[in-house]
Parts: C-alpha cells; structure tokens; sequence
C-alpha cells in the first residue's frame, strides 16, 4: 500500500480520511440492498471461446507483455461480454464488443490509473489521449501527414488496440453506430482527464460534480454497442431523442457506480485518495465510509429505479425502442453479476 504525499505544489490540500487499514475486505456477493436484476447466465464454453479469439488477436497486435496474460485471464473479458450481451446475433459481434471492452482497459491501465503500475501518468495525459482518440477518429490532412498518422497510431498496445478493435467494429456496424461510438469515446477521454486533474490537485469535487465526471469516466461506450452486437440498429433519430438519452445516461451511470461499490476495498488498498463515490461521500458528509457507502448504495439505487420507471413508457413507444431498452437493461445486469463473481479483482467491505 502506497501513502501518497499530502502536499501538491508546495501547500497542503484536505483529502478524503486515509481509513484504508480499517477496512477489512469480505468475500464476494452481491451488495446487500442493491437494486439489481439478475443476469442471464453465462455459457462458459462460449465465454472461453471469446476468451481464446481475444488472446490470440491480442497476440497476433502484441498489445501487451506476456507478462500481464494472467491478469488478463483474471479480468475475464470473455465471461463479462457473455453477461453483457445476452441476445448476442453471432460469436464475431461479442468477439468484437470484447476487443473493445479489452482496448478501453488496456488505454485507462496503460495511461490514465497511476497506481496499477503498467506506466500511466497523470502528467501529459491530455496528449495521449488526443492521439488515442485519433486512433478512433481518423486525421484527414495532406498525403504525407496522413502517412505520419497511421504509423503514429501504431506506436504502442493502447493506440493499436483501439485502431484495430474499432476498425473490426465498424466492419460490422453502420456509420452511424460507430461515429455514436467514436463519441462517447471521446467523453471517455473526457472523463479520463478531468479525473486526472483532479486527482493531481487533491480536489475532492463535490457528489455532483464527481457523479458529473463519472458520466463521462463511464462504461457508456460498452452500452454504446447493444444494438449493434444485438444484429439491428436503433436510428439515430430514435437513439437521439432527449428521454431515450435520458434513460440510456441513467442505465450507464447506474453500471458506473456498480464499479464504484465493487471496486471500493480495492480502490482504497492502492490509493487512499482515490476519488470514488463512496470517498466523495465520505469526504463531505463526515460520517465515516461506511455510512457514505451505505448512502452511496442508496444513490445508485434511485438512479437504477430512474431507468426502469422512465424506460418502461418509452418501451411502449416502438418495437425498436423496447428492444433498445431491453439490451440496455442485459448490459447493466451483465455487468452487474460480472463485478459481484469477479472475486479475483473485487471484494466488499465488511460493513453487514
Ligand atoms: C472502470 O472503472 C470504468 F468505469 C471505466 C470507464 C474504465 C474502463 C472503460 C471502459 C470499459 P475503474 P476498476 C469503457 O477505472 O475499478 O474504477 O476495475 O476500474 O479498477
Ligand atoms: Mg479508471
Ligand atoms: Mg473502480
């Protein structure tokens, strides 16, 4: 466990209590009082089918050292694609939602989370994320500097394995669903580097503003492909409309906190500065964390009820629509059941 300094620039800044060593980590399981739904299970056999086409596209892209295969086992991007994806039309869609999901971890790892050691840094970050958005969302100039791009956007794993998993993407998505997911990369980035900053001047954002960052520092662009990977397109004039918007920011926030519940102890063992929504709490409510994680499970639960109260009359709307709200629903349970088994990366706090 690392203690970070409690100066930055010279001057001392509060930060949330340092209370990692009185946080003793139970076993797996679902949160106790979570508003979730239970997932459709997971047929192992096609989750290692991913599992072995992932590693081997990772392989054949040597988008990392062979040293990290066995965290790459333990995250179980196979199973968690399975959960997520349950309609899945073909093996190649989920194979292609797993790359993606596998590129977003490799880039938030390798560039944006300091303490997992692979050699992120907060410091420059915006510039490689820029570049890493680029690899997404392709630089048109002259010849000569378009040239320069694509052999830029070859440098290292993050950067190929973003190319190369949206190329797949938009192979088999319409040019509307994959500009739909080259944006909400975008806010990714956006959500990385507003995380970062705050991070580096030890500003503890008050629950709005973090839950604000947290939209964008969100699994959104996961959610983004339901309907592709499902075989069928929502239209953009549908996909576009404010309350459609609404739910679908609602279903990815409530799959956000999920992470922010499940990764607590783990959070907390590596930095106990780590801004997430229990610390936030905590940080302004003066209560301690358990009570600012108890609450913070209340909040989660308001904006799962949210979705599913305002999803259900837009679901009466269009066949399309009830298809679209039914896959959002599968992504969050999915999710939600791939960070409760996951105990290998995430355990509970013993606070019941
Ligand atoms: C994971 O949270 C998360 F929410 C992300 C937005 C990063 C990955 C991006 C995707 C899949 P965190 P943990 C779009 O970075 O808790 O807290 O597993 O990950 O370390
Ligand atoms: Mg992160
Ligand atoms: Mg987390």
């Amino acid at each position: 466990m690392s203690t970070p300094p409690d100066t930055a620039a010279g001057f001392s800044l509060p930060g949330p209590p340092n209370l990692a060593r009185t946080v003793r980590a139970r076993r797996g399981g679902a949160v106790p009082g979570l508003r979730y739904r239970p997932a459709a299970p997971a047929d192992p056999d096609k989750a290692k089918e991913i599992d072995r086409r992932l590693e081997a596209w990772a392989r054949r892209l040597d988008l990392f050292p062979a040293r990290w295969t066995g965290d790459f086992a333990q995250f179980q991007v196979g199973r968690a694609v399975v959960l997520q994806h349950p309609g899945a039309a073909d093996l190649e869609r989920l194979t292609v939602a797993g790359e993606l999901l596998l590129a977003e971890n490799i880039v938030d790892s390798c560039y944006c989370e300091e303490d997992e050691g692979r050699g992120a840094a907060r410091r420059g970050l915006g510039g490689r994320l820029v570049i890493a958005q680029s690899a997404l969302d392709p630089f048109h100039g002259t010849p000569g500097l378009e040239e320069e791009w694509r052999h830029g956007v070859q440098a290292d794993g993050p950067l190929r394995s973003y190319h190369w998993a949206l190329k797949d993407y938009a192979a088999l998505a319409t040019p509307s669903q994959t500009s739909r997911f080259v944006h909400d990369a975008a806010r990714l980035h956006l959500g990385y580097l507003a995380e970062a900053s705050w991070a580096e001047t030890r500003h503890v954002p008050q629950v709005w503003e973090y839950l604000v960052m947290r939209q964008f520092n969100n699994f959104r662009p996961c959610l983004s492909l339901v309907d592709a990977v499902d075989g069928y397109e929502l239209p953009e004039a549908l996909y576009a409309r404010p309350e459609v918007q609404r739910v679908t920011a609602l279903a990815c926030n409530a799959t956000t906190i999920v992470n922010d519940l499940y990764s607590f102890t783990k959070e907390l063992a590596s930095d106990p500065t780590h801004l997430n929504l229990p610390q936030v709490v905590a940080a302004h409510d003066k209560r301690g964390l358990k009570a600012a994680y108890l609450k913070s499970v209340e909040i989660h639960n308001q904006i799962m009820e949210a979705f599913e109260t305002e999803s259900a009359p837009l679901a009466a709307l269009s066949p399309l629509l009830e298809r679209y709200l039914r896959g959002l629903a599968a992504w969050v349970s999915g999710n939600h059941e791939w960070h409760a088994t996951n105990t290998d990366r995430y355990q509970l706090p013993h606070y019941w």
